[in-house]
């Protein structure tokens, strides 16, 4: 793997205040950006667009907010994150690989996503194919690229964790109170499906749901005007959602703050509206259609490389210090909650052995074979628990 150390100020947008961590964050976000842009191209095929665009929000949930054990992506209680515009997948593997996700399928941990993974992107039987798809890829919670499609079934899951925290919560332990996370474009929240399941999820209260919408006036045929302008914030406030507008998609700091905001949230799902540019940085293909299915080309990859304060020249770059940050950042906190989770569960089993007998038998599937599956209850509208020290810094 070719490493080089590139210099902080050459990350651009970093304003000239800003601190060690503000330096390897943008760092991190142009990483994600240049793979996903690398991996197109050697494909020849795909998505560049939105993962150049979406990644400092992308980055900023995994980083700062979500509760995911890197090395445990099958940890209950993980919080969920959809990639309901699926043609972005690169963005999602990206994540994968530089967070360091692990494959514990088979018993023995290995990288979820490798670097050559990445480097077979849109390949027959490859890790990273088109779309996500669910099994194929540890860390992929389902598959998505049928748009709409993800956003329906983060509605389900949002339900699916009300219903777990209503059936094996007790007042003194929360075994589940995940949250779920699912980016979305134009043409999810253009599609019936998006809109149905957000009129459910708003009359069911599902706070632990919060969706990110790429609001990029940018679809496969051009501008958003040809055909779709209707007020998406009004629609959802309409839905009984709770909406906050983030007008700078670099805006990190700001991001946080929706999401923190998400976070504060107990009666309501949150849709966060970010303003964003398509390409963010390819100078002739930023803002335009030509930027959402095909490749950026050699010269526009190169463009947009020295616009980021890249090499222009480098293919599939993970500078210096990027792993180690994620890993300080996502892979610890992850980590250090799912340890204190197993501490909960411990508590869970000690205190009510039939109830831990239930649960184990409703993980296993037997709960369902001997038809001693307890019966649906609506879930509960409220958090279960307040949020806690490791929500975002905003
Ligand atoms: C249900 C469905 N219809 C059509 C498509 C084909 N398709 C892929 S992306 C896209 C629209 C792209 O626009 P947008 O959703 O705004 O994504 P962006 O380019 O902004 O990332 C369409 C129509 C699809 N994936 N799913
Ligand atoms: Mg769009």
């Amino acid at each position: 793997m070719r490493r080089t150390s590139l210099q902080a100020n050459d990350a651009r947008g970093v304003p000239s205040h800003a601190g060690a961590d503000s330096i390897l964050d943008r760092l991190c976000i142009n990483t994600i950006r240049t793979l996903a842009m690398d991996a197109v191209q050697k494909a020849n095929s795909g998505h560049p667009g939105t993962p150049m665009a979406l990644a400092p929000a992308a980055y900023t949930l995994w980083q700062r907010v979500l509760r995911f054990d890197c090395d445990d992506p099958h940890w209950p209680n993980r919080d969920r994150f959809v990639l309901s515009n699926g043609h972005a997948s690169m963005l999602l593997y990206a994540l994968l690989h530089l967070a360091g996700v692990a494959d514990v399928t088979d018993g023995r941990a290995r990288p979820a996503v490798t670097l050559d993974d990445i480097k077979r992107f849109r390949q027959l039987g490859s890790r990273c194919p088109g779309h996500p798809e669910f099994h194929r890829t540890p860390g992929v919670e389902t598959t998505t690229g049928p748009l709409g499609q993800g956003c329906g079934n983060s509605v389900g899951m949002a339900i699916g964790g009300r219903w777990l925290a209503g059936q094996f919560n007790r007042p003194d332990v929360t075994l589940f109170d995940y949250d779920v996370y699912a980016f979305c474009s134009d043409g999810d929240l253009m599609e019936g499906v998006a809109s149905e399941a957000a009129s459910l999820a708003g009359h069911l209260r599902l706070s632990n749901l919060c969706w990110i919408y790429d609001n990029n006036h940018i679809t496969i045929d051009g501008r958003t005007e040809i055909t779709f302008t209707e007020d998406v914030a009004a629609r959802f406030r309409g839905y009984r959602w709770h909406v906050v507008h983030v007008t700078d998609a670099n805006d990190t700091a700001s991001i946080a703050g929706a999401l923190g905001a998400f976070r504060r949230t107990n009666d309501r799902p949150t849709l966060i509206i970010i303003d964003s540019h398509i390409a963010y940085g390819a100078p002739h293909k930023q803002d335009t259609s030509a930027a959402h299915g095909e490749p950026l080309g050699e010269e526009e990859v190169r463009l947009a490389k020295r616009s980021y304060g890249w090499p222009e020249d480098a293919m599939f770059l993970v500078p210096d210090g990027v792993y180690e940050h994620f890993r300080r950042g996502i892979g610890e906190r992850g980590r250090a909650l799912h340890r204190e989770w197993d501490v909960r569960y411990e508590t869970f089993q000690r205190r009510y052995p039939a109830l831990a007998e239930r649960y184990r038998s409703f993980r296993s599937g037997t709960s369902r074979q001997d038809g001693t599956a307890p019966s649906p209850r609506l879930p509960p509208t409220r958090r279960a628990s307040p949020p806690g020290p490791h929500r975002a810094r905003s």
